[in-house]
């Protein structure tokens, strides 16, 4: 039961509820030691047209390969989850920009050439993410990290989709150190 209400039933991703809660300490865990805390929000493209031209099942199926996508790039210490129909997240603790972009994107070129056959067809799909992050001593909390994302993955979907983009600064009091590609 415990573990059922954390769980999106379709994907098997953590729900945003286990998000809130991971979220949250890991946030506190960042403000005491002084890590650096990345969140993305994962939107994907244009899947109403998916949904419509393939029918809701083949828009299912491509959530649930999107989860796993998700699940088999996220390291034990991170964490991944499904907080709306289409919308993902992934929370990254330590590493710096440069890290981050790495990891997202490999998710990104993933999704990208997958292939996802239904009913004699390849349904193929793509996702833009929103990415912001926090390094300093006093922690926002996940809205206002969700806020930040989420500006930036407007700014993703108007420059064309299937991309990433960082809200800068980052916030927190270190965060301007993180302008930069690399870790100053
Ligand atoms: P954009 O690139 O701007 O994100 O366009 P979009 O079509 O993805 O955005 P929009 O928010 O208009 O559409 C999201 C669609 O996601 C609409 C809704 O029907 C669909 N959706 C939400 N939850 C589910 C679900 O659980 N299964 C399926 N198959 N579709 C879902
Ligand atoms: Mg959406
Ligand atoms: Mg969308």
């Amino acid at each position: 039961m415990e573990q059922l209400a954390r769980t999106d039933s379709l994907t098997g991703l953590a729900n945003r509820r286990a998000i809130e809660e991971w979220t949250k300490r890991e946030l506190s865990g960042a403000e005491r030691h002084g890590f650096s805390f990345w969140l993305a929000i994962a939107d994907l493209d244009h899947f109403k047209t998916i949904n419509d031209s393939y029918g809701h099942e083949a828009g299912d199926l491509v959530l649930k390969k999107f989860a796993g996508i998700l699940k088999g790039n996220t390291r034990s210490s991170n964490i991944c989850g499904r907080i709306g129909g289409e919308e993902f997240v992934i929370a990254l603790s330590h590493g710096d920009r440069a890290d981050v972009e790495i990891a997202v994107d490999r998710i990104r070129r993933q999704l990208e050439a997958e292939e996802f056959p239904f009913e004699g067809i390849v349904v193929k799909a793509t996702a833009s993410f929103g990415i912001a992050g926090f390094r300093g001593s006093k922690a926002p909390d996940l809205v206002e990290l969700l806020r930040n994302a989420d500006e930036a993955l407007y700014r993703a979907k108007r420059e064309g989709r299937n991309r990433l983009e960082f809200s800068l600064p980052l916030l927190g009091d270190d965060g301007a150190a993180e302008r930069g590609h690399t870790k100053s």
